[in-house]
């Protein structure tokens, strides 16, 4: 490519190509320019934002540069790519992360406040970008920085949503919802207006045979939208490879027909159309494990599997490599079956577009996608009707059943005595209406389905995926435990213990290599570094007691046990387990004469977490801790033996806020429920132990700092379908404990008996589906286990900082090598020694 530019202009483009700052006074010079020539603002009217955006934009200078040769190195060596399909990424805020990987936060610093300014200020002006629910949209955030910092050549898809996660405000106690518009300011993203897909919708599908006999199938006189690409660069920590992040935007196609509409006047119509082709983009839908089988959500998932799906065959096809070299160059996660019309979209393009034939086609999508189950909770699990996908997409749907018709073939050929065996596991389900399991399709479109962590990988081979395991063996299922960033999770949030790490260790490899903090198990018995370990969770007890103050404008003593629950609201996860044994305990205390108060240790109960708009009874236990908050919080009798708090608005800055200061966190759902859990990790990792059930990756976590340094408590995941039938044809009895408890809530101690009945019905006379009273006094038990355990001081911190030691097995960085080498059969191209130009 560069010899055929004549050399005096390469040259001259050498000379004046970007460079990188590296000095304090460089990086001021950026600043200002910045501010004074992009953002037209000057040393009289610049206020924090504007020093936000010129900081932002100085990095984001930086970024580019390393973007752009990462991209052109990839190009060049042309390597297996992996492409990560996510409807969701919950990716927070990039500025102190930026600054962090480049690893230039100290200089900022101190030209930040050469200029007047302060960091935290500074950092805390930007918004959060919150494209994503919960731990799904996280994880894959996480993944993002991952495969960046470990020098994999991979790629991010998704949605550029006008509104996020809808922000959540607190009102008399109940959840209203505020739209999420983040982009009027976002400095980090860049529009390619040239980079466009024409994606169609509707329409109908000729067939027709050609010159030789071959059935050709074309999907025509559809709707056109237009898909338009923007992209945000996504640096490695300690490395100079920066990948992308590319997000669709919708609008409206400007083809002949719209302008036959507006040239005849009919100019509201032709607006409408343009709003109706945006609105596919517009908003993320806020559930978090459910589904709920809407049409534009369809499109959403088409529209954007559909641009991907082009782009990523357009790179391909300008390497002029042979078809059969696809699934060499190309590696597709799914993350969970969101994505799962990439498998017909991946079809329709070898099959009607480029002429190949069926079984080649289908083996290069097979060795293509890998798909990754998050979930076996049956509401969440996705089906789309057959008549809705025949409308919107009926070249789609004749693949799909194509596919499903070789697949029930090669099932009744092999299993020709099971008769019942092709009903279960056909692709669509013969309901009223039909309905396509989206879950099958992936299982069957991929060459790996992994679960999330060990007992959920367990599940789906024995549950929802039973009969495929029959089908194509157990290797093709496979576990891959999930993991979180220590760069953002660790170095980011707790700078102050990051430090403290990297001098007993001897420098920040640990961020690189999270097993190397077994070696601080040689420190647990060292007298200084147990004190700094014990005064820096302090600090961040006070940091979160101080925003507590200012946010919620409640009084919390950071002595206190901080108890703290935070992510979304679900009965399954059960923050009404935790809201009941909260009542409890201030029963109890209640009962208590003043002198026997005096022994008891002293707790803060930290609640947050938004429910779906639609979840009514996730927004009845928000009511009901917001009103227990509220009698609690004003009882003299109490003081600071137990206070309540729900935090508005929990998000990935906040989280970052938070998970420093927990001396216990609550993973406590249902066992079977919880596909891993991500926070979990989090917590331990800045020295915070956990209560919680044997679910999920608690399993993994115990195993790792073993069992003395973790609370579980609970019924096993393998009892639960027995327990179930028992509430309705045993005798079922609630706890005694519970009872008193339900007694107070349905007496209006805590107001609104109407509705608070409601949830307590849901467990008294609804079958306790999951499971609250059978887990309760074990619950309360180990809650005053923890409360004595916490009164010795001593071997409370012994116990953190041995868990902290034992976490290396829980990096993101683990967990991609494991897809890496296990899914994506692909390598590191690390960035070349020379950045030449
Ligand atoms: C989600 O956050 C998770 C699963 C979903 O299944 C959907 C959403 Cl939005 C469709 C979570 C799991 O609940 C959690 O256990 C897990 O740690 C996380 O995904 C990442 O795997």
């Amino acid at each position: 490519v560069e010899a055929s530019i004549p050399e005096p202009q390469r040259a001259a483009w050498k000379k004046f190509s970007a460079k990188e700052f590296s000095s304090k006074e460089d990086f001021e010079a950026e600043v200002v320019r910045h501010i004074e020539t992009t953002l037209a603002r000057s040393l009289f009217n610049c206020d924090e934002a504007a020093a936000y955006g010129g900081t932002s934009l100085a990095f984001r200078d930086r970024l580019v540069i390393e973007w752009n040769k990462t991209q052109q190195n990839q190009t060049f060596a042309d390597p297996k790519r992996v492409y990560y399909l996510s409807l969701e990424f919950l990716m927070g805020r990039a500025l102190d992360n930026a600054m962090l990987n480049v690893g230039m936060k100290d200089v900022a610093k101190d030209g930040l406040s050469d200029l007047g300014f302060r960091m935290e200020d500074i950092i805390g002006q930007e918004r959060d970008a919150a494209l994503g629910n919960g731990g799904l949209g996280r994880l894959a955030a996480c993944f993002l920085d991952s495969l960046a910092t470990l020098n994999y050549p991979a790629w991010g898809y998704a949605l550029r949503y006008r509104y996020g996660i809808f922000k959540q405000e607190i009102v008399d106690g109940y959840q209203v919802e505020i739209p999420d518009y983040w982009l009027d300011f976002n400095p980090w993203e860049f529009p390619r207006h040239d980079v466009t897909v024409d994606i169609q919708f509707y329409g109908g599908v000729r067939k027709y045979m050609d010159e030789s006999g071959k059935q050709i199938s074309v999907w025509e006189n559809g709707e056109i939208v237009t898909a338009v690409a923007y992209d945000a660069p996504v640096p490695g920590y300690g490395t100079k490879t920066t990948n992308n992040l590319r997000l669709w935007s919708s609008k409206a196609s400007h083809g002949e027909f719209d302008f036959t509409k507006f040239n005849s006047g009919e100019y509201e119509a032709s607006v409408a159309d343009q709003q109706r082709a945006e609105t596919i983009s517009a908003v993320l839908y806020p559930n978090d494990n459910l589904e709920r089988g809407k049409e534009l959500r369809l499109k959403q998932q088409y529209f954007w599997c559909a641009a991907s799906l082009f782009d990523i065959v357009r790179r391909f096809k300008k390497s002029k490599k042979a078809w059969s070299e696809f699934p060499n160059q190309v590696a597709i996660q799914l993350n969970d079956t969101h994505p799962t019309l990439a498998i017909p979209e991946l079809l329709r393009i070898l099959i009607d577009l480029e002429g190949l034939n069926w079984d080649d086609a289908w083996d290069i999508v097979q060795k293509t996608f890998g798909y990754t189950n998050h979930t076996v909770l049956p509401e969440a699990l996705e089906k789309w009707s057959v008549p809705l996908i025949q409308h919107l997409l009926p070249r789609h749907l004749q693949i799909i059943y194509d596919i499903n018709l070789q697949f029930l073939q090669y099932v009744e050929r092999s299993f020709p005595k099971d008769r019942d065996m092709l009903g279960r596991v056909s692709i669509i389900e013969e309901s009223q209406p039909k309905m396509v399991r989206m879950a099958y399709l992936a299982v069957i479109g991929s060459h790996k389905v992994n679960g999330v962590a060990e007992l959920h990988s367990d599940l789906i081979k024995t549950t929802i995926f039973k009969d495929f395991v029959k089908i194509y063996g157990p290797d093709k299922f496979t576990n891959v435990t999930n993991g979180i960033t220590p760069r953002r999770w660790l170095h980011q949030a707790n700078p102050r213990l990051s430090e403290l790490i990297a001098s007993k260790l001897g420098g920040y490899d640990f961020l690189k290599d999270l097993t190397l903090l077994h070696k601080l198990e040689n420190f647990v018995d060292d007298k200084d570094f147990r004190k700094e370990f014990q005064e820096i969770k302090y600090a961040n007890k006070v940091r979160l007691a101080k925003y507590i103050k200012e946010a919620q404008g409640i009084p919390v003593n950071p002595s206190g046990l901080f108890d703290i629950q935070v992510k979304r609201m679900h009965e399954y996860k059960r923050q009404q387990l935790n809201i009941f044994g909260v009542i409890h305990r201030y029963l109890e205390l209640k009962d208590m004469s003043p002198e026997d108060r005096k022994k008891m240790q002293p707790r803060v109960s930290i609640f947050g977490g938004k429910a779906a708009p639609g979840y009514w009874m996730a927004k009845t236990v928000i009511h009901l801790i917001n009103q227990v908050s509220k009698i609690v919080n004003a009882d003299k009798d109490i003081g600071d033996l137990l206070k309540v708090v729900f935090l508005e608005d929990y998000n990935v800055s906040k989280a970052e806020i938070i998970v420093p200061a927990s001396d216990i966190s609550e993973h406590i759902s249902t066992a079977g429920t919880e596909a891993s859990g991500t926070s979990n990790m989090k917590f331990v990792l800045n020295g915070g132990l956990i209560i919680g059930t044997c679910d999920g990756a608690n399993i993994e976590i115990t195993r790792e700092v073993g069992d003395d340094n973790i609370f579980l408590f609970g019924n096993l995941a393998e009892d639960v379908e027995d327990l179930r039938h028992g509430h309705f044809y045993g005798g079922f009895e609630i706890d005694p404990q519970l009872k008193r408890v339900f007694e107070t809530v349905r007496n209006g101690t805590f107001g609104d008996a109407g509705q608070f009945s409601a949830l307590v019905n849901s467990i008294v006379e609804h079958g306790d589906y999951y499971l609250v009273s059978d887990d309760f006094k074990s619950y309360i038990d180990t809650q005053k286990l923890i409360n004595e355990a916490y009164k010795q001081q001593d071997e409370w911190l012994t116990k953190t900082i041995t868990a902290v030691a034992r976490m290396g097995f829980f990096s993101s960085d683990r967990c991609i090598e494991e897809y890496a080498n296990e899914i994506w059969n692909c390598e590191p191209l690390p960035p070349p020694e020379k950045n030449g130009a």
